[in-house]
C-alpha cells in the first residue's frame, strides 16, 4: 500500500473509492515514520509561512488576500468578505495549531498570496467517532491562479496534520471534484428587499412591485417566543448538554462538541461574528432550546450604491418536541429571522441539511433556493454517499 507522504496524485483523488459497499473506513493506512519531514518544495520566488492570528499586522495581510481573492459567485457579481474578528474566531477554537495556518509569501516583498488553514474537529461518521482536521480557507491571489500552486498547498497542509498522527480530513466547496459524499442547496430568506434588489441579488418578481415585496418579507419587531434571548455564559453548561443529546442518534453524519471549551467557543456571541438565542421558559426557568447563526458580509463588487450585503448564516439549534412529536424548529428559526433583522441583516441563508427541510418546504418562513451549491469531501476515509438531511456539519 502506498504511503500517503510520497504519493504524487492530488490528495483530492483518494476519496474517488467512497462509492464503493465496503465498510466505513480510512482507505490508506500510514505511519508517522513515513511522513515527509521536510517541506514540499515551492517555486522559488515563493516561501512558506505561517500565519499569527493573533499579530494584528499578518492577520491584516490575510483579511486582505481573502478579502481580494477568495469565492465568488457564478458570475462574480459577489465575493465573500471574512472579517478579520471573525478568522479569528474561525481559526483559533480550543486545540488550533499554528502549523496549520499556512501562507506562501513572494520571498522579495513579503506579500502573502497563498493560504489554507486547518483545525480541529471531532465528527461522528454513523457509529465511528474521529478527531480529524476541518481544511478551509484555501486561496491563491488572483494573479497567481493556474499555476499549481493549490496542489502544492494541499500537499503541504496535508504533511503538517499528518505529523500530528491525524490521517483524515473533512471540507467542503462550491465546486465539484471526486468525490462529494453529500450536497446540500443553499436556500435564502430575503430580509430587505429594496436593498437586494438594488445590487440584483434577486429580482422583482414579474407582476410584482417592490412594495409588495416589502411588505411580502416584512417580519414582527418583536420575538414570538417568549423568553427568547441571547445566549449568556450562564447557559453554556446547560445548551452544551442540549446539544450533546440531541446530536446523539438523529445523523449520519455530525460533528461533535465534546468540552465545555468547544462550546464556548462556538456559541458565545461574539458582537458581529457569532449569535446565539436560548429559548428560557417563564415559569421554570429551565432552557430547553437554542439556536445560532454567524455573520459572514459578502462584497457586492462594482455596485455604484453598495459595496457590502449583510448575510446571516444559520448555524446550529436544538429544537424541543412537544407532547405530540411536533418540533419547534420552525418557530426557533422564525425568532432568528427576527433577530437577525433587528441586527440589520439583509438576508439570511442556509443550506438544505440538518432538520432543515422542515423550515424550507413549507413556505411559511419564505426562504428560496439560491444559485449555489455546497458540496462536502472527506479525505482518506471511505463514507457510502449520504443525503444532505444526514449531514450536520456547518463548515464556516
Ligand atoms: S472551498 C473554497 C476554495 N477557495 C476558493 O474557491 C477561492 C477562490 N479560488 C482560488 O483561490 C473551501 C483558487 O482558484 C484555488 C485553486 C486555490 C481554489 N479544493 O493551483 P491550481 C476550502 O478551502 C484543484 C480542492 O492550478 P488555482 C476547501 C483543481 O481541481 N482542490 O488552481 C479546500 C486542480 O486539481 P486537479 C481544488 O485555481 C479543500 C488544481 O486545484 C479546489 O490557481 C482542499 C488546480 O490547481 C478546491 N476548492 O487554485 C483539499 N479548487 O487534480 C483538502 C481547485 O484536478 C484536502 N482545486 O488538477 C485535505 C487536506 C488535509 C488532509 C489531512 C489528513
Ligand atoms: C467553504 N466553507 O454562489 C464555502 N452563493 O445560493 C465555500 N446566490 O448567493 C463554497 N449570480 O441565489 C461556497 N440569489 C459556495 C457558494 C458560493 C457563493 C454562491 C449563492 C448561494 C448565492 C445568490 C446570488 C446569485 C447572483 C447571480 C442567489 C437569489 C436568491 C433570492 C433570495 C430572495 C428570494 C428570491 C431568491
Amino acid at each position: 500500500c502506498k504511503h500517503l507522504g510520497n504519493s504524487t496524485t492530488s490528495p483530492g483523488k483518494i476519496t474517488e473509492f467512497n462509492e464503493s459497499v465496503e465498510e466505513d473506513g480510512e482507505i490508506q493506512s500510514t505511519v508517522l515514520e513515513d511522513i515527509r519531514k521536510e517541506p514540499y518544495q515551492l517555486p522559488s520566488q515563493f516561501e512558506w509561512f505561517l500565519v499569527d492570528i493573533y499579530d494584528e499586522a499578518e492577520m491584516k495581510q490575510l483579511y486582505e488576500l481573502l478579502c481580494q481573492n477568495y469565492v465568488e459567485d457564478d458570475d462574480a457579481t459577489f465575493r465573500f468578505n471574512y472579517t478579520s474578528e471573525f478568522l479569528k474566531w474561525a481559526l483559533l477554537p480550543p486545540g488550533w495549531k499554528k502549523e496549520w495556518h499556512l501562507g506562501v509569501r513572494v520571498k522579495d516583498t513579503q506579500k502573502l498570496v497563498g493560504f489554507v488553514s486547518g483545525i480541529p474537529v471531532t465528527l461522528r461518521i454513523r457509529e465511528h467517532v474521529k478527531n480529524i482536521v476541518e481544511i478551509n480557507f484555501l486561496c491563491v491571489h488572483k494573479k497567481l491562479r493556474s499555476k499549481r500552486l493549490a496542489p502544492v498547498l494541499i500537499k503541504e497542509i496535508t504533511r503538517r496534520v499528518n505529523l500530528f498522527e491525524i490521517y483524515q480530513a473533512v471540507y467542503t466547496a462550491g465546486a465539484l471534484l471526486p468525490k462529494p459524499f453529500a450536497t446540500g442547496n443553499y436556500y435564502h430568506r430575503n430580509l430587505n428587499p429594496k436593498k437586494l434588489v438594488e445590487i440584483e441579488f434577486t429580482e422583482i418578481p414579474r407582476n410584482s412591485t417592490l412594495s409588495s415585496q416589502i411588505k411580502l418579507y416584512s417580519v414582527s419587531k418583536t420575538y414570538s417566543l417568549p423568553g427568547f434571548r441571547k445566549m449568556e455564559e450562564k447557559d453554556l453548561e446547560v445548551c452544551h448538554k442540549l446539544l450533546f443529546n440531541y446530536l446523539q442518534d438523529k445523523f449520519e453524519f455530525t460533528q461533535l462538541f465534546n468540552t465545555l471549551e468547544d462550546f464556548r467557543h462556538w456559541f458565545l456571541p461574539i458582537n458581529n461574528v457569532i449569535y446565539s438565542y436560548v429559548v428560557e421558559n417563564a415559569d421554570t426557568g429551565v432552557i430547553e432550546e437554542f439556536i445560532s447563526f454567524y455573520n459572514l458580509p459578502t462584497s457586492v463588487l462594482q455596485n455604484p450604491k453598495h459595496n457590502e450585503m449583510k448575510s446571516a448564516y444559520l448555524f446550529y439549534y436544538v429544537p424541543k418536541e412537544n407532547s405530540s412529536g411536533v418540533s419547534s424548529l420552525k418557530e426557533l428559526v422564525s425568532n432568528a429571522l427576527i433577530s437577525a433583522k433587528m441586527e440589520h441583516f439583509d438576508v439570511f441563508t442556509c443550506l438544505n441539511i440538518m432538520k432543515n427541510k422542515e423550515f424550507l418546504e413549507d413556505s411559511s418562513l419564505k426562504f428560496s433556493p439560491g444559485s449555489g451549491n455546497l458540496h462536502y469531501y472527506l479525505y482518506n476515509y471511505r463514507f457510502k454517499s449520504i443525503e444532505p438531511e444526514q449531514c450536520c456539519l456547518v463548515m464556516l
